[in-house]
C-alpha cells in the first residue's frame, strides 16, 4: 500500500486541502493526510508537490481510434460532405491506420490524463491495441446496416466481433455494444441488438441526432441525406422516426452520442428512461453541426460526458484541448459552474456512464487517478477547475488499478 498527498484533491465536488489517499489497486481510506501518516507510517508517500492538484483519473466516453490515420483526409465543415469523403476513403483510412498510430492515439489520451475510455469500434482491428493500452476499455463493437437483405450477414459479423471481444472481459476490458445510428441500422436488428445489451449487461451506446440532415432525414425523408441514400443504398425514406428509435432503448440506459438536434421532448425522454449524453464539442463544429445546448440538459438534469469522438471528426485525442474547446464553445455560461461541470463530465459522470467503479475518489473504487500542476498558486478555490482547464496540457503523474503509467 502507498499514500498519496496533493495540495488540493478533487473529492465530490470540492477541492479539499491537507487531504490524502491510502491505495494498492484499488482507493482504501481517503482522509487528512496527517491521520493517514499517524496510522500508517511506513508507507512510501507519493508527493504530488507544490500547486498539485489530484483527479480521478479522466474518462474519454467516445472515441474511434480506427480513424486515427485521418489528418488531412477527411473533408470538414458540413456533415454530408464529411460523410461522402468517409465513404470515399474509408477502407484507405482504415487500412493504413496500424499498430503504431493506434498506439500513438492511445498514447496521447494518457499523458492527457485518461484512464478510461470507450473505443467504439467498426471492425475489431483495435482490439488488440485496447487490450494491451494500460487503461480500461469499455470496447463499444459497432452495428451498422440498413439495407434489409444484408443486415443479417451484418449483424452475425457483429456477433463475431462482440464474443472475440469477450473473451477478454476483466477488470481492464468491458465488451459493449455501439448502434451506428438512427439513419444507418434497421429496426429488426436494432431491437435484437438491444435486446441482447440487455441480456448480457453490456453498456450500450448510440449516434444520435447528430446534424440537421439526419432531423430532416428522420422526421420527413427529406433533406440532405435524401440524395445520399437514393444514390448508395437505393432508399427512399428513412427507416424509423426519432421517437421509435428513443423508444426502442426505454427499458435499458444508453450513452447518446452528439444530440445536437434532440428538441426538448427528446431531451426529456432521454432523462426519463435514465439515458445519457456524450457531448463531442469540437467533432460537432469541426462537422458543421449545431451547438448542443448543455444548458438544457443541465436544466433536465439530463447527465453528459464531454468526449473527443474520433481522430475521424478532430485533430487530437487531448482531453484538455476538448475541455477548452468546450469552454469557448459555451460563451454564455459562468465559467467556473462550466469548468466544474466539465471536469465532473470526464470523471464521476463519465464513470456511472459506461458502469465502472472508477472516476471519483473513493473507498472501494479502483486507484486510477491524475496528478496536474498548476503554474503558480492559485489565489482562489473557485478558480481551480478554470486554471486547470487553461493550463494543463500533459498531467504530471497518472495511475490506473495503483501502478503508475506517467
Ligand atoms: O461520431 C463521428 C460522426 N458521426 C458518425 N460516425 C462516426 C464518427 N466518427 C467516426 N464515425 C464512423 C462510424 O463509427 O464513421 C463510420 C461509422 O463506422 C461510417 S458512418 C456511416
Ligand atoms: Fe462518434
Amino acid at each position: 500500500m502507498k499514500i498519496v498527498k496533493a495540495d488540493y484533491i478533487y473529492i465530490n465536488g470540492k477541492y479539499k486541502k491537507d487531504y490524502g489517499i491510502l491505495f494498492n489497486d484499488k482507493i482504501e481510506v481517503v482522509d487528512i493526510y496527517n491521520n493517514l501518516i499517524f496510522k500508517y507510517p511506513d508507507l512510501d508517500i507519493i508527493d504530488g508537490g507544490e500547486n498539485s492538484v489530484l483527479y480521478a483519473g479522466f474518462i474519454n466516453t467516445h472515441t474511434h481510434l480506427e480513424f486515427s490515420a485521418n489528418k488531412t483526409t477527411l473533408k470538414y465543415g458540413s456533415f454530408l460532405p464529411w460523410l461522402y469523403s468517409v465513404i470515399e476513403n474509408r477502407d484507405e483510412l482504415i487500412n493504413s491506420c496500424d499498430e503504431v498510430i493506434i498506439d500513438n492515439a492511445i498514447n496521447d489520451m494518457l499523458k492527457s490524463g485518461i484512464t478510461s475510455f470507450g473505443a467504439i469500434s467498426s471492425l475489431g482491428l483495435d482490439l488488440d491495441a485496447c487490450i494491451k493500452a494500460p487503461h480500461r476499455v469499455v470496447f463499444f463493437n459497432e452495428l451498422i446496416g440498413s439495407n434489409p437483405q444484408t443486415v443479417d450477414s451484418l449483424y452475425q459479423d457483429f456477433l463475431q466481433r462482440f464474443e472475440a471481444s469477450s473473451l477478454y472481459q476483466d477488470d481492464l476490458v468491458t465488451p459493449a455494444i455501439a448502434i451506428h445510428s438512427p439513419y444507418s441500422v434497421h429496426p429488426i436488428v436494432l431491437k435484437k441488438a438491444i435486446s441482447f445489451a440487455k441480456n448480457k449487461k453490456v453498456p450500450l451506446s448510440a449516434h444520435l441526432l447528430e446534424s440537421k440532415a439526419e432531423r430532416d432525414w428522420l422526421d420527413n425523408s427529406d433533406g440532405d441525406f435524401k440524395e445520399f441514400f437514393s444514390s448508395f443504398f437505393n432508399q427512399s425514406k428513412a427507416v424509423t422516426t426519432v421517437d421509435e428509435f428513443i423508444t426502442s432503448f426505454d427499458s435499458y440506459p444508453t450513452h447518446f452520442t452528439h444530440c445536437t438536434e434532440a428538441n426538448n421532448n427528446d431531451l426529456k425522454r432521454l432523462k426519463e428512461k435514465g439515458h445519457s449524453v456524450a457531448h463531442c464539442p469540437r467533432s460537432n463544429r469541426l462537422l458543421g453541426c449545431s451547438r448542443l445546448e448543455i444548458e438544457k440538459l443541465i436544466d433536465f438534469n439530463l447527465p453528459f460526458s464531454v468526449a473527443t469522438d474520433g481522430l475521424s471528426s478532430n485533430f487530437s485525442l487531448n482531453i484538455f484541448d476538448e475541455l477548452r474547446g468546450a469552454l469557448m464553445l459555451h460563451n454564455k455560461a459562468d465559467i467556473n459552474l462550466l469548468s466544474k461541470k466539465l471536469i465532473d463530465s470526464i470523471t464521476t459522470v463519465a464513470g456511472k456512464v459506461l458502469g465502472l467503479k472508477c472516476g471519483d475518489i473513493k473507498e472501494g473504487y479502483f486507484a486510477d487517478f491524475v496528478i496536474i500542476k498548476l503554474p503558480q498558486k492559485p489565489q482562489r478555490e473557485e478558480d481551480i477547475a478554470l486554471l486547470t482547464i487553461l493550463h494543463t496540457k500533459e498531467v504530471d503523474k497518472l495511475y490506473i488499478g495503483g501502478k503508475k503509467y506517467v
